[in-house]
């Protein structure tokens, strides 16, 4: 297989509602697209980098840059026997998961489109033909929006709720949740946003039986976090630190955590997805797939990843009318009364582009090919 030029084309699309971590607020989301193009057809990826570089050292600006100059030359015209090939050959470009990611994953679309398979057959997924799901519910003004937010998306069907949590919008809030909806399947998730110093806190929130808490203390910490996994009754569930299929072996080596929530851009993209799933498998460590307000081509991606047998948890891959009023795919990403999302079976990643609203929202567009 061999890849003649790459099309980054960033799109601004606008959120339905806001959406508040521990570390920013976002309103509009800068993606780029990967158009991968080679032996007469197209694959496609998504940099899910964000605006601003605040829950990893990437942003939309850096993973442009990254992409164009370092990581889409050393995949061009060149025989690849596999997309298999694309992480060996990036792996010299230090960090930037999410930059290489996104043409990572393009180029396992165009295979799978070249051997007529649907993503997740190509990626040895299709353990399932259901992905169950859960959805990510941002920081909100008052805990009264909270609670709605979160009676709106049990109607809908699904399986489990996570919070977003930071010092101040948590034991209270939590509390408060607890208290209106004692059966549900919680979690909070607090983006780094605690340190050791916090502990007590942090155990304060076992009184609440949540499934799990993630990333509670640094982004680029393990041991402190093997620490506070000793003495919580709560099981960790590892986000940010987790960039590699290793980080993942001394993590669980440590008891870091009981749980880890995988992310094609924060692993760079499905191989070394792949691999810290199959790590984790083999430790008997449950994994769920993570989001990162994803278009239709990643959130596609997503559902290809999580029919690997060890996604066992319901995720954050939700319907995309959570986010977006229209998205980039017809039909768009949709979840049955059950919480689940039914997997197709079309060729890559197995729905159609709407390349016409894609062009309307296009703000920058560069080919890049081999001088
Ligand atoms: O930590 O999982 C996270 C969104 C942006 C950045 C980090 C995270 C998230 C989410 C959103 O929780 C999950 C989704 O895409 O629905
Ligand atoms: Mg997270």
């Amino acid at each position: 297989m061999k890849i003649d030029s790459f099309v980054l084309r960033q799109i601004r699309m606008p959120l339905v509602h806001f959406f508040e971590t521990s570390f920013s607020r976002t309103y509009e989301r800068d993606i780029i697209l990967v158009e991968a193009r080679g032996e007469g057809i197209s694959g496609w990826g998504e940099i899910t980098a964000g605006e601003n570089p605040f829950y990893n050292e990437e942003w939309t600006e850096s993973a442009w840059l990254i992409a164009r100059e370092y990581a889409a030359p050393r995949l061009l015209n060149r025989e690849l026997a596999s997309a298999e090939d694309a992480y060996p050959l990036m792996a010299h470009i230090r960090g930037h998961n999410m930059a290489k990611g996104g043409l990572e994953t393009a180029l396992w679309d165009l295979q799978a489109r070249l051997h007529h398979n649907p993503l997740w057959r190509e990626i040895g997924g299709g353990a399932r033909k259901e992905v169950p799901c859960g959805v990510s519910i941002g920081i909100q003004d008052t805990v009264d929006q909270l609670i709605a937010k979160i009676e709106v998306e049990l109607e809908v069907g699904y399986q489990r709720i996570k919070m977003k949590i930071k010092p101040g919008w948590d034991v209270d809030i939590i509390r408060e949740v607890r208290k209106r909806f004692p059966d549900i399947r919680l979690m909070a998730d607090a983006n780094s946003a605690y340190t050791l110093a916090d502990i007590d806190r942090l155990r304060a929130l076992d009184e609440f039986y949540l499934m799990m808490i993630e990333q509670p203390l640094a982004h680029d910490d393990i041991i402190d976090h093997a620490e506070l996994q000793s003495k919580l009754h709560t099981a960790i569930c590892l986000d940010e630190c987790i960039r590699s299929a290793h980080h993942a072996e001394q993590a669980i080596k440590l008891g870091a955590c009981r749980i880890i929530n995988i992310k094609l851009g924060r692993v760079a993209g499905f191989a070394e997805a792949v691999r810290l799933h199959d790590v984790c498998e083999k430790a008997s460590v449950p994994v769920w797939c993570g989001g990162m307000l994803e278009a239709g081509i990643g959130r596609a991606h997503n559902i290809a990843l999580s029919t690997l047998p060890n996604f066992i948890l319901p995720g954050d891959v939700s319907a995309s009318r959570r986010y977006w009023k229209r998205d980039i795919i017809t039909p768009p990403v949709e979840v049955t009364c059950e919480g689940v999302i039914e997997v197709r079976d079309d060729p890559g990643f197995g729905y159609p582009l709407d390349l016409d609203y894609i062009k309307a929202i296009t703000v920058r567009e560069e080919t890049v090919s081999s001088k």
